[in-house]
């Protein structure tokens, strides 16, 4: 026997594997000049990063590869994460801390001349996502690869992702996010890696050889996926999984006809028709958008995955009636669950399954976690426009649900109401698919997000689902990858954390809890108070630069950053920012500590009262901080476009995290667990995961306020009249009149009459019921930061009690609970 010529393991030359600075150094080398072509001379800024980038890859691929050949092996289950939107932030140097390699990194390229810092800049992060829920699937992928749990993440590659905002006379301006404009070094197109999928057209029944009834569904459109493949390393482990996004090409063939023809305009125009399914991501933040285009791409990106998955577990030599032990696929909220009828048709019409064993292998495969109770952002499509665009699913749907609601009757007998209420297909007004209720039904597992919120999924919108089956509800709380939100956002602490506690807190972040005795520790107390303000100074700088406001790093950076909406209550921080400006023009000797607002938050462009919420806080902004009777007190700055890589400057930088949702509407957040790790100090309601927050820093170190959920509930149904409020609170007649008298507005009172009418005479999110609370829990937010050592023991205590919340942890609960995963081979520190 001959050697094989290419061996199943090979070994990478050092130059693509050595973590030394003279390997790392030659390896940078070889990339600008063999792989792009540049010179030193010639070299830009962006080809200089793309070299690092392209040196840090090589280290990163070599553990993929290992990875993959891992998945071939004796069978564990792979997790699947389906998810629309996927928010990972630049690689760069999240790749570097988990190689472990910063340091080296940098001295490598110091001897060259060149600085980490500035090279990690230019890259350009893929805003693949809204918010949260899109943060939190990369999060995930972190922890995932972290625990060496294998998993794929799928989604979609959109060639434009949110957009980038810009502040223009006060006004958000979106522009268009041109994220591939110069390469993306960190995926691979995989060009071989393809899927058909199908759109319109009609069914037709036949019979098999063996006599089985068969259905085909003849398409009237068919679309070609391509794979680009991004690697995820986790931290310190050789496990590297992949990110596989779905472009959207034209088939060649399909177009021949048109093309030989001579209709070549035909043939290209469906082929741009084609491409437009991954162009360009919905840009909003909760609330369904019932566009054909966007149901084409779910259906596009689940179709493409599923029969990828279908066709690795035949390549893995596997039998599809076992597809569920090999697989977990978890749905990032619904905008997936075309996946539950996608799954059925591949196995029985596809792969002639008999139904029963296609839906029993569906249940086994599939979990679905809610993000969301708003109604809103509940997606329904209509059935005329699914059956028209997926004819086949709609009958599969239709089947799933007759059997399912011959089940409802036969538990519940007699009762129609709740049939109606369950059925897959709303049947009130236009007919509807609800897909919640489709997931719920497909799935084995449905969670919520945060403790509350799970509970309030069980009791609102799907109460007779766990009436039906207790038993597939569970909870998993979110949490956050402490490797991008402190380690690559906040180095300084990271260091100091470490010389404190050593490493392996990054794995097993309960170890946090060694800092507490600290907080005792006068020494300890300044050095954490020297590593927030050198990160308040690095805000302050920036803020600078991009806004053009000063701001005083010794003031209270108080911080409100997420997506804009009238739930997440934007408005009442602004209503206190005005109370107290409005108390200094008074009162100019009034003793109001030195605050510095901050506001990061893009806003669906097709949201009015967002926008015009943003155009306040710019309004107020202008207002207060040329005022002089404030002599630089107060300072309000919108800071623009927030995503991943400003975030990374912003978590840091704040004293106080404000997480002020109307209680009972915000599902779970993870900023708030973001800015707690990073020592902020949180003002917010009993809602989502501050509640948990709060139970583990202790209630004394959180500043709570607001009514509850059942409060909240409670106001409305008594019949909840803000007029009233305003009557009776003179502070908050003041501020409400000020923004309707037009002052903000050079006099203009119709500005801001939309959202002042919309306070007074409506005011869904209960801001002006929550306003004194909240501006008296500010009056002890000012209190507690006058005492300087008080303040900075507590921050240390947000910080060392935080470890609850990291993504590992969610991972485990995950793997525990949802995807029965063996987490045997990750590090149980
Ligand atoms: C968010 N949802 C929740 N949706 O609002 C937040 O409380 C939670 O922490 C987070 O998910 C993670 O669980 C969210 O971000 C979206 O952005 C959707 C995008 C697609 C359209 C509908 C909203």
């Amino acid at each position: 026997m001959t050697e094989p010529a290419l061996p199943a393991a090979p070994t990478v030359s050092s130059l693509r594997r050595g973590m030394t600075v003279a390997d790392l150094k030659q390896s940078f080398i070889d990339n600008l000049v063999c792989t792009l072509g540049r010179g030193p001379k010639l070299a830009t800024p962006h080809d200089l990063y793309a070299a690092l980038a392209l040196t840090v890859r090589d280290r990163v691929l070599d553990r993929g590869v290992q990875t993959v050949r891992e998945l071939a092996g004796p069978s564990a289950r792979i997790v699947a994460y389906l998810s629309a939107e996927f928010l990972p932030g630049p690689h760069l140097m999240n790749n570097l801390v988990n190689l472990g390699i910063v340091e080296p990194m940098r001295q490598a390229l110091a001897e060259l001349e060149l600085d980490l810092d500035r090279l990690a800049e230019e890259e350009e992060e893929p805003g693949l996502g809204n918010g949260g829920l899109g943060r939190l699937a990369s999060c995930y992928m972190d922890s995932m690869a972290s625990l060496d749990v294998p998993a794929l993440g799928y989604g979609i590659r959109y060639e434009f992702g949110i957009f980038d905002q810009a502040i223009k006379d006060g006004w958000q301006a979106e522009i268009t996010d041109k994220w591939l404009r110069n390469g993306n070094p960190w995926e691979i197109p995989r060009p071989e890696v393809t899927c058909e999928v199908m759109f319109g057209g009609h069914t037709e029944k036949w019979y098999d050889d063996h006599g089985r009834f068969r259905v085909r569904w003849v398409p009237r459109d068919v679309v070609k996926g391509v794979a680009y493949d991004t690697p995820i390393l986790g931290y310190r482990v050789c496990t590297c999984n992949t990110l596989r996004l779905w472009k959207a090409e034209a088939v060649e063939s399909f177009d021949f006809e048109a093309f030989n023809h001579g209709d070549y305009y035909r043939a290209v125009e469906d082929k741009m028709v084609s491409e437009n399914i991954t162009k360009v991501l919905y840009p909003n933040d909760e609330i369904a958008q019932g566009k054909i285009l966007r149901l084409q791409q779910q259906f596009f990106f689940v179709s493409c995955s599923l029969q990828d998955m279908v066709r690795l577990h035949l390549l893995l030599g596997r039998p599809l009636a076992r597809f569920h032990d090999t697989w977990a696929v978890q749905l990032n909220d619904t905008h997936p669950a075309i996946a539950v009828a996608e799954l059925v048709r591949l196995l029985v019409d596809e792969h002639a399954l008999p139904w029963a064993d296609a839906w029993a292998i569906t249940q086994q495969t599939l979990g679905y976690t809610n993000h969301t109770l708003l109604p809103e952002a509940l997606e329904k499509w209509s059935v005329e426009l699914l059956g028209g665009l997926l004819p086949r699913h709609l009958e599969i749907i239709y089947e799933i649900n007759r059997r399912f609601l011959e089940e409802v009757r036969a538990r519940f007998p007699g009762d129609e109401a709740r049939a109606g209420r369950m059925s897959i297909i709303d049947e009130a007004g236009e007919r509807t698919v609800r897909m919640a209720h489709l997931a719920a039904v497909g799935c084995h597992t449905v969670n919520g997000v945060a403790a509350l919120h799970s509970r309030l999924l069980t009791e609102t919108v799907l109460r007779d689902f766990f009436e039906l089956w207790p038993d597939k509800f569970v909870n998993v709380t979110n949490g956050v990858t402490p490797r991008r939100f402190v380690a690559v956002s906040n180095p300084p602490l990271a260091r100091l954390i470490t010389e404190r506690v050593g490493e392996g807190w990054l794995k097993d972040l309960a170890r946090l809890r060694r800092l507490e005795p600290l907080a005792d520790d006068p020494e300890f107390r300044r050095q954490w108070r020297g590593v927030k303000l050198s990160a308040k100074r690095a805000l302050a700088t920036l803020i600078a630069e991009r806004v053009g406001v000063a701001v005083d790093p010794s003031a209270l950076f108080d911080v409100q950053a997420k997506r804009l909406h009238e739930y997440k209550r934007q408005h009442l921080n602004v209503l206190h920012i005005l109370s107290l400006y409005l108390r200094l023009k008074r009162d100019p000797a009034a003793d109001i500590p030195p605050r510095v607002f901050v506001f990061g938050a893009k806003a669906a462009p097709g949201y009015f009262m967002a926008k015009r919420i943003i155009r306040l806080i710019t309004a107020t902004a202008e207002a207060v901080n040329g005022d002089a009777d404030v002599h630089g007190r107060l300072k309000v700055v919108f800071f623009p476009d927030f995503n991943v890589k400003n975030a990374q400057h912003v978590y840091p930088a704040a004293d106080l995290s404000e997480q002020i949702s109307t209680a009972g509407k915000e599902a779970s957040g993870t900023g708030n667990m973001k800015f707690a790790m990073n020592g902020a100090l949180t003002i917010g309601t009993l809602d989502g995961a501050n509640v948990e927050i709060r139970d583990e820093v202790g209630p004394e170190n959180f500043f709570l306020f607001g009514l509850t959920a059942g409060e909240a509930a409670e106001l409305r149904a008594r019949g909840y009249r803000p007029r009233d409020v305003y009557e009776r609170n003179a502070d908050l007649r003041e501020v409400l009149d000020y923004i309707g008298s037009g002052a903000l507005a050079r006099g203009d009172t119709q500005l801001f009459k939309p959202l002042v009418d919309n306070l007074l005479w409506s005011d869904p999110f209960l801001v002006l019921a929550d306003f004194e609370a909240y501006v008296g829990c500010q009056a002890k937010v000012s209190e507690a930061w006058r005492d300087a050592e008080a303040w900075t023991r507590m921050s240390i205590l947000n910080a060392a009690r935080m470890g609850r919340f990291s993504s590992d942890r969610s991972i485990r609960d995950y793997c525990a609970r949802v995807w029965n995963v063996d987490l045997a081979r990750a590090p149980q520190e």
